[in-house]
């Protein structure tokens, strides 16, 4: 949890979420984003969802990032009850590897919009990375930050050996 005010708000449907999310959180603390995060599940704890998502605006987040697994109707959900962007993370599940994750969240009926991502580790990393490219088209010195991540990352990838 970051000590200044939150940007970005990260949801999960359970602690079971927590270390696929986690990546996420890693990444925005990476540059210096002030992020929170909350479990909080649609069918669990629909209440407290639908004020987390509806008071997220006014409490100054500007981005959502939304994991849940199996019938994972929490990104949507939240979706519906706020114009922040969502981005949804589809959770890989034991039974159905993600798929089921994956389809619940990416088929939004047109007018309600869910960014989704790939299942897993690497949706929560590039949920993160979108977060803060939507941050950084009012933050030049994150859109730097940016700019450096990805020259870091092509010179690991460039100087990659095999045996
Ligand atoms: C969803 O159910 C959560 O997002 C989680 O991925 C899945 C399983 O939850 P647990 O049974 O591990 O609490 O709501």
């Amino acid at each position: 949890m970051s000590e200044s005010s939150p940007l970005v708000g990260i949801v999960m449907g359970s602690n079971s979420d927590w270390p696929t999310m986690k990546l996420a959180a890693e990444m925005l603390e990476g540059f210096g984003v002030a992020y929170e995060a909350k479990v909080t599940s649609a069918h669990r704890t629909p209440e407290l969802m639908f004020d987390y998502a509806a008071s997220a605006e006014e409490r100054g987040l500007q981005v959502i990032i939304a994991g849940a697994g199996g019938a994972a109707h929490l990104p949507g959900m939240v979706a519906s009850k706020t114009v922040l962007p969502v981005l949804g993370v589809p959770i890989k599940s034991k039974a159905l590897s993600g798929m089921d994750s994956l389809l619940s969240i990416v088929q939004m009926p047109g007018g309600v919009p869910v960014g989704t991502l790939a299942i897993g580790d690497s949706g929560a990393k590039n949920a993160a990375l979108l977060a803060v490219s939507i941050l950084a088209n009012s933050d030049a010195s994150l859109r730097a930050k940016l700019h450096d991540f990805r020259k870091e990352q092509s010179a690991k990838a460039a100087a990659m050996e095999l045996d």
